[in-house]
């Protein structure tokens, strides 16, 4: 039998109203280093990712440019598609919702839950957010300054009255409260977790998942009248993923799903809606969801209308897409807001690339090159600062596994800086330069230790930096087949000859205006 654990993680699957932004590549790269960091450490993983096509806010973006809302899709589907490529996004599967495969899933799902009776033809008449995708409770309504409704998150909300599918949302109260209860972690981090809670705790009411009023979406089974609510269709993406349902096909093991990211402002459908649903068609729940904060921009909330939308490929041709990665997951803990900055940005490259980081890769890999004729020397005899620092190295693969499982990614990038910081304290007490005059035995002990720190830091990394890692691997004469996280219990082969070194992180200089 293959014991191989298998991890299942997915993104939200983005609406196809406006080309990306920052903020859905921040969600993209966050789940890329966690199914990175689940690959290296040896586990079998699904990726999933997509785009969330219908709806009538996109039906009515598409009809404002004066274009069909198919075509307009695959336009906007495409670009995000491009933006993965663009910040190396690793997903093993892009789903779209306008896809067959998709619409067969959405229909399938819907008929289990039809047939273990948990939905009933009825009628909604109360306030839909277009913006939001959202049905919005008379409870729930904002009173703007100008005596008009809005929703909670401020978007405008109309009056609709129509024949209606409802989800027997308000039978799940119990079995929710139970599900947050018997595992602590299914919602993180904290903040969302307790909202959710309150929310189910205050009574739910059934829900209208189904809409007649526009035809973008998936037509209700035996009754094409309706389209699915839009959050029906888009959740059930993530059973299309695992080819639901055709419960033999090979991908079906990865269900159910270990770990949703989502952005906080979409928590609820995922905690709430979601198990529901997999609940009332007997179908196996996720392990957990994790419900991220949001970037604004030079402390402005991105909007068009403000023209301070930021655009990720932009910034991964200014900065380095290595760069880019690294500040998002690194300048906030994941989970809470942030503000993006270029200042902030600039500062953390210089620093913590290419002085911290840089740096002590450049100092270590330029001696080998110049005092050892390249040539990566044996592990000598080790002193007592020689043992603290290996130790610290070789205890960072525990450590940091411990924090992606649970989710702490900036705390895991923190351990491995505490490491890089020790190195270049280290480097700094034997000054190999000095030993190079007075013990080049003893130089190459220093050196040989280094390399096995960077070494370990190097491999570590490549979830959040895959370029610019593999390039340091190759630096270090790491082979290709050797850069799983177990490889670091092998020793690397002393005697070989390093290629020769070239900076990797170089300092950001703004240019003046
Ligand atoms: O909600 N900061 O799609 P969406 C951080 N289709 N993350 C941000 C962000 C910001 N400023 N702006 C967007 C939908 N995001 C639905 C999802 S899932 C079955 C259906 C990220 O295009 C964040 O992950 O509005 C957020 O949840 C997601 O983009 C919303 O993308």
């Amino acid at each position: 039998m293959d014991m191989t654990r298998r991890f299942t993680i997915t993104t939200p699957i983005f609406y196809v109203n406006g080309a990306p932004h920052i903020g859905h590549a921040y969600t993209c790269i966050a789940a890329d280093v966690m199914a990175r960091f689940h690959r290296l450490n040896g586990e079998d993983v699904l990726f999933v990712s997509g785009t969330d096509e219908h709806g009538q806010k996109v039906e009515q973006t598409a009809r404002s440019l004066g274009k069909e809302p198919q075509a307009y899709a695959d336009e906007i589907s495409a670009s995000f598609r491009q933006m993965q490529k663009d910040m190396a996004i690793s997903t093993d599967e892009f789903i779209r919702t306008t896809e067959d495969r998709h619409k067969n899933a959405a229909c399938a799902l819907w008929e289990k839950v039809a047939a273990n009776g948990f939905i009933y033809l009825g009628a909604y008449e109360g306030w839909y957010s277009t913006r939001d995708e959202a049905f919005i409770g008379e409870d729930e309504l904002v009173r703007k300054p100008d005596g008009t409704m809005m929703a909670p998150s401020g978007a405008p909300v109309e009056r609709v009255k129509e024949p209606s599918y409802f989800f027997k949302l308000s039978e799940f109260e119990g079995r929710l409260l139970e599900l947050y209860e018997n595992n602590p972690d299914f919602i993180g981090p904290h903040g969302p977790k307790r909202e959710i809670e309150s929310f189910v705790r205050q009574g739910l009411k059934d829900l209208s998942i189904s809409r007649t009023s526009f035809r973008w979406g998936v037509p209700v089974p035996n009754d094409p009248d309706h389209v699915m609510y839009v959050w029906f269709d888009a959740l059930a993406n993530y059973l299309t993923a695992v080819g639901y349902p055709d419960l033999n096909n090979p991908r079906a093991r990865f269900w159910p799903a270990d770990l949703h990211v989502v952005g906080k402002e979409i928590a609820r459908f995922h905690c709430v809606y979601w198990p529901a649903f997999l609940m009332a068609a007997g179908l196996p729940l996720p392990k957990s969801v994790f419900a991220h904060g949001w970037w604004t921009v030079e402390g402005e909330k991105m909007s068009k209308s403000l023209g301070n939308v930021l655009d990720p490929k932009a910034l991964a041709d200014e900065f380095g897409l290595d760069a880019l990665r690294f500040f998002l997951m690194r300048e906030v803990p994941f989970g809470g807001d942030s503000n993006f900055s270029r200042r902030s940005m600039i500062t953390r490259t210089n620093v913590e690339l290419a002085n911290d980081l840089g740096n002590l890769c450049q100092r270590t890999l330029s001696q080998i090159a110049r005092n050892l004729d390249g040539v990566l020397p044996e592990r000598g005899a080790l002193t007592e600062d020689d043992q603290a620092i290996l130790a610290m190295t070789e205890v960072l693969p525990t450590i940091m596994t411990e924090q992606i499982e649970r989710k702490a990614i900036t705390d895991a990038l923190e351990e491995v800086w505490k490491v890089i910081r020790a190195a270049n304290a280290y480097i700094d007490r034997q000054a190999p330069w000095a030993l190079k005059k007075t013990d080049t035995a003893r130089m190459a002990d220093v050196l040989r230790v280094l390399v096995d720190v960077i070494r370990a830091i190097a491999t570590l990394l490549q979830p959040y930096m895959p370029d610019t890692m593999a390039k340091m691997l190759t630096q270090l004469g790491v082979e290709d087949s050797e850069r799983g996280f177990d490889a670091l219990e092998t020793p690397l082969p002393g005697g070989q000859i390093l290629p020769k070194p070239t900076g990797l992180f170089p300092r950001f200089v703004e240019e003046s205006a």
